[in-house]
């Protein structure tokens, strides 16, 4: 292990103390050089501590002077060591003025101030404005902002900051010089800064009470036409928040600004968005009806952060998931609202069944609101995000929708303009509910998956239901004691004759009975209705129940998880040994085959129903996981299911209407089960014409993806020349070119080594980027299972080599790629000792970011 421990040291949420100073006004000052900018920073500052020293953060910077009250501090006065500006000696009251220089175009982390390509750009959260000027880097410093632009007026027609713009002039020497005011107080995470040459595209948005707000869209020359789409998500965000929970915009501008360098999908601050450009700029040509959900999405979720995240932040960075799973949960509700709620909800759910749980049972498992942070840029989770959000969603459950807008508005209402901690928001729930939540509160602190058991009894001559929920929650690698949780669950009785009941059970207790009287007769149940808790469910219905509740639920996610849980049995039984084609009842290819005939109007849901559940998914149901088996079994399944319906994929894929391109959820149903169809067909030997036609009929990007994936998945001739063709077309467009090299990243056959070599030396390739990174090698570890864990360690050989390379560029994003390494543990003797063994590489390094060691360290530990 790196022998050097200077600054790694973990912090503890329980040592949170009040921060001894406040910096209630900041006025910043930059003169931007992309080798020298020089930032001025002028703070008024008021003691909260007696006695306290003023101790700065500060990472990366050169300070130039230091003043109190206008006199220029000596060198004596202050001290200047590690990552820290410490003035033993200050007033009680005293304006503060800091004047440092740095080097954007060194800035290959993306965080503070860097240039993303020939702009400039900023990337504040969670403590990337001490790499900016010295500063209390934390989240309850709130300052109001005034910030001074000045750059070369030729090469940057915009400088933007937070608020409103209230100068602008050019001088003699052909300066530009701008200045922003933004009037409430936020955190300095928040602060924003771009400077640089952009298509404009612009628009406005009345809000409920009549105030007009102006919109901009800042994007790279060239774009403005893949702009529109994004714009008018907003709009309906704004519109959205407006209606469902009352909140209106506060400023009379809302900018957001797209750039190609960004370390993660979008960042919120005020009045100021900046959006990696994947998720902003789409056109039918380039961008799939995934991409437009997640554009959509992701929109949605930086604008609801201005109320949940920015008018309410967080005390400390432990607290993120107050704004994070809220966030997530609004957005989530955003996109419920404006597509399929049914498919949103299935995405969210792979989500928490693959990744999140995954997380529960790695190194890394904390709680949705962590106990100890190293690098709290590592806390940007699967867990505090989405588990997050699945919370918020069980308080949503548990008090109604009403309710919990009761809550929402009491909690902002009572912490608007505040730092506030996840107990301030519960309280708030509680409170406007008059509802004991102190239980509830246990999944805040709480980190695993929980296991919940179902069972049921009848009884006939009483007419009696009884059923028996169990939960129990293993010891994680950062908590051995588990408590019962609250834990809501939803069920569905299907009763004879269409008969259906719905019921929400409140689970207490390790192990509770709820009856019901008057049941006429068994019923199938349907446990866990649309995944109403992130748990995992053993359930002990038939094989004949799973598929009736496939059939007959009245929830859809209920339909889709039965059939998921039906085949998640099947896998095991072929790991165990069983012949593949006789676990297969012929109930199941009829109920197949006639969602193929008459697949009604939610095609997507059929797609869903059509589909095998994926590796990561099968992965979470075991210990030690069986790669071999596993991957071994569902390549049995998928073809047995290609060569039993192959005429219904046919037939369904012909019938299927096809159109012009349009975004709506009709035409991506439509899209999604041609590619479901086509993907079985492509495993079909004389597939290669119809794989072609596909792809060259293609008039839109989801299209075209269906074909070359289809063609990829089943391994065919076509793949090569198709993607050969795709690369050459789109190769000088670094959007779609991300979708080529994930393409090539993915392969299922050993070629994946030779093509992601390959790709590395493509004109467009960049380690600096991260989303060419990422296009890359995250394809490569998080969605190529049979290659990733080749069986000779060489997926895990190439993942250390894109970690250690990037750990120099770009430690947030190295960090993030190292993941699937650290559960290292959970495979088989000769696997776990190759994954070691690349982890005790790098673990040997002696430059290790914080980043990547706190994971490696965690892992080996
Ligand atoms: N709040 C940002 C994430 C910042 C990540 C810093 N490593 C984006 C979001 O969740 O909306
Ligand atoms: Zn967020």
């Amino acid at each position: 292990m790196a022998t050097d421990q200077q600054n790694r040291q973990a912090k503890s949420r329980h040592d949170y103390q009040p921060p001894a100073f406040l910096i209630p006004t900041i006025d910043l000052h930059f003169e931007l050089d992309s080798a020298a900018t020089i930032v001025s920073s002028v703070m008024q500052l008021r003691r909260q501590t007696a006695g306290a020293a003023l101790k700065l953060d500060g990472q990366h910077l050169k300070l130039l002077q230091v003043l109190i009250d206008n006199k220029q501090l000596s060198d004596a006065q202050y001290d200047l060591s590690g990552e820290s500006l410490t003035i033993p000696d200050v007033p009680d009251a005293f304006e503060l003025k800091i004047v440092t220089q740095i080097a954007p175009v060194e800035n290959t982390a993306l965080e503070g101030l860097y240039m993303a390509g020939n702009s400039y750009c900023t990337q504040c959260e969670a403590e990337g404005f001490r790499r900016i000027s010295y500063f209390l880097d934390r989240p309850d410093v709130l300052s109001e902002y005034r910030v001074t632009i000045k750059a070369a007026a030729a090469s940057y027609p915009y400088l933007l900051s937070n608020g409103n713009k209230i100068a602008e002039h050019i001088t003699a020497d052909g300066s530009r010089i701008v200045q922003w005011h933004d009037p409430f107080p936020k955190p300095c995470y928040l602060f924003a800064l771009v400077a640089g040459d952009y298509d404009l595209l612009e628009d406005n948005f009345i809000t409920a009470s009549g105030r007009e707000v102006a919109l901009q869209l800042f994007v790279d020359k060239g774009q403005a036409h893949r702009g529109d789409f994004a714009l008018q998500a907003l709009k309906r965000a704004m519109r959205w928040d407006e209606q469902r929970f009352n909140l209106e915009y506060d400023l009379d501008i809302y900018m957001v600004v797209a750039t190609d360098f960004f370390n993660m999908g979008a960042m919120e601050n005020k009045g100021l968005n900046v959006f990696n450009s994947k998720y902003v700029l789409a056109e039918t040509a380039t961008a799939t009806d995934r991409d437009y959900f997640n554009i959509e999405s992701i929109i949605g979720h930086e604008y609801f952060h201005n109320w949940t995240g920015n008018r309410v932040t967080c005390q400390d960075w432990f607290q993120l998931s107050l704004k994070e799973g809220l966030t997530v949960f609004r957005d989530q509700e955003f996109s419920a609202d404006m597509g399929s709620a049914t498919l949103c909800r299935i995405d969210a759910v792979k989500l928490i069944r693959t990744a999140q749980f995954a997380e529960d049972a790695s190194p890394m498992a904390h709680p949705i609101r962590p106990e100890s942070v190293l690098e709290m840029n590592n806390f940007y989770t699967v867990t505090v995000y989405d588990k997050g959000a699945e919370v918020i969603r069980m308080l949503q459950t548990i008090l109604g929708k009403e309710g919990f807008a009761q809550g929402m508005a009491l909690y902002l209402k009572r912490h608007d303009g505040q730092a506030a901690t996840c107990d301030d928001f519960i309280r708030a729930m509680q409170d406007a509910n008059r509802y004991d939540l102190s239980q509830f509160a246990l999944w805040y602190s709480q980190s695993g998956t929980t296991q919940l058991t179902a069972s049921q009894q009848y009884d006939a001559a009483t007419q009696v239901l009884t059923l028996t929920l169990g939960q129990s929650t293993a010891a994680t690698a950062d908590q051995s004691v588990k408590k019962a949780l609250l834990i809501p669950v939803r069920i569905e009785l299907l009763l004879s004759g269409n008969e259906k009941q719905s019921h929400l059970l409140l689970l207490t207790e390790y192990d509770q009975v709820f009856s019901f009287n008057n049941i006429s007769n068994e019923p199938v149940v349907v446990w866990l209705e649309h995944f109403s808790a992130p748990v995992k469910l053993q359930q002990q219905s038939s094989d004949d129940a799973l598929l009736h509740i496939a059939a007959f639920a009245t929830d859809g996610v209920a339909r889709w998880d039965a059939i998921q849980q039906f085949w998640s049995r099947k896998v095991a039984e072929v790991i165990a040994g069983k012949n593949a084609q006789h676990v297969l009842p012929p109930k199941l290819f009829q109920m197949m085959q006639s969602w193929l005939r008459d697949p009604g109007d939610d095609k997507a849901l059929i797609a869903e129903l059509l589909s095998l559940p994926d590796f990561e998914t099968l992965a979470e149901q075991y210990e030690q996981i069986p790669v071999d088996g596993i991957l071994s079994a569902l390549e049995q399944f998928r073809q047995i299911i290609a060569d039993r319906l192959q005429s219904d994929f046919v037939s369904c894929y012909q019938q299927v209407p096809v159109s012009a391109y349009q975004y709506d959820e009709a035409s991506v149903g439509n899209r999604r089960l041609r590619a479901l169809c086509l993907g079985y067909i492509a495993f079909q030997h004389n597939s290669q014409q119809l794989l072609q036609a596909h792809y060259h009929q293609a008039d839109n990007m989801s299209d075209t993806i269906a074909a070359l994936m289809a063609s990829q998945q089943a391994q065919t001739d076509t793949f090569k020349a198709l993607l050969a063709d795709f690369s050459q077309r789109w190769n000088s467009d670094v959007l779609v070119m991300d979708k080529a090299f994930g393409l090539a990243a993915t392969q299922p056959s050993e070629q994946v080594f030779t093509s992601i070599e390959e790709m590395q030396s493509h004109p467009l390739f960049s380690w600096k980027n991260p989303n060419r990174v990422r296009a890359l090698f995250s394809a490569f570890s998080m969605r190529n299972p049979r290659q990733f864990h080749s069986a000779d360690g060489k997926g895990y050989q190439l993942l250390q080599y894109a970690v250690a390379k990037m750990d120099a560029i770009n430690p947030q994003v190295a960090a993030r790629l190292i993941t699937p390494l650290l559960s290292w543990r959970r495979y088989d003797e000769s696997r776990q000792q190759a994954m070691r063994n690349v982890l005790q590489v790098l673990a040997d390094s002696s430059s290790l970011s914080n980043d990547v060691f706190e994971k490696v360290s965690r892992s080996l530990s």
